[in-house]
């Protein structure tokens, strides 16, 4: 029997407002740009208020999220340019020397129904960071707790515990 597929789920970061936009007004911004394009918001964590990483660079706090989304298409790298659309609306500038830098707004598809690519130059699928992100992690396992990575088959719940026993957590602060 076919594995279920797992959901296309993006994941939401914000570590700079816009004008007079907040990370938090980003983020509800980048929603609603999804849906108009015809993606399907289906499900939202909560707003996680997290420690950026890597630590003690003095970069300003995330807010991170992830949703749930049902795309009109089954194409990943279509979805992948709609985000980048978004992120240029907001302003997002991509720096070329600092790969941690600053960010307006940041959206990844974490995981796009447990496709696998590996050595894709253009977007690799599942995110490759999850298992080592507590801001990942955490509101991924909100919206679905019964989550399993792609690659390993392992439960995000395990990956979480096995990232609290390596005391590899980043200080996430789940928000109201
Ligand atoms: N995204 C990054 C780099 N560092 N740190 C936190 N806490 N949250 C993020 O979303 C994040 C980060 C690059 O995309
Ligand atoms: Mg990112
Ligand atoms: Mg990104």
């Amino acid at each position: 029997m076919p594995l279920e597929p797992s959901g296309i789920f993006i994941g939401l970061g914000s570590n700079l407002g816009l004008g007079s936009k907040a990370p938090r007004d980003i983020l509800l911004d980048a929603l609603d740009l999804l849906l108009q394009n015809g993606d399907r918001v289906t499900t939202l964590s909560s707003f996680w208020s997290t420690k950026a990483w890597p630590p003690n660079r003095g970069k300003p706090d995330y807010l991170n999220a992830i949703c749930r989304i049902e795309t009109a298409d089954e194409d990943p790298l279509a979805l992948l340019q709609r985000c980048q659309v978004i992120e240029a609306r907001m302003n997002r500038i991509r720096s070329l020397n600092d790969r941690w830098a600053n960010r307006t707004l940041d959206l990844d598809i974490v995981d796009y129904n447990g496709i696998v690519s590996v050595n894709c130059s253009v977007i690799t699928l599942p995110h490759p960071r999850i298992a080592e992100r507590d801001f990942v992690l955490l509101p991924l396992l909100e919206i679905a707790p019964d989550w399993r990575h792609p690659v390993s088959g392992t439960l995000g719940r395990v990956l979480l515990q096995q990232l609290r026993e390596s005391g590899n957590l980043n200080d996430c602060v789940r928000l109201d």
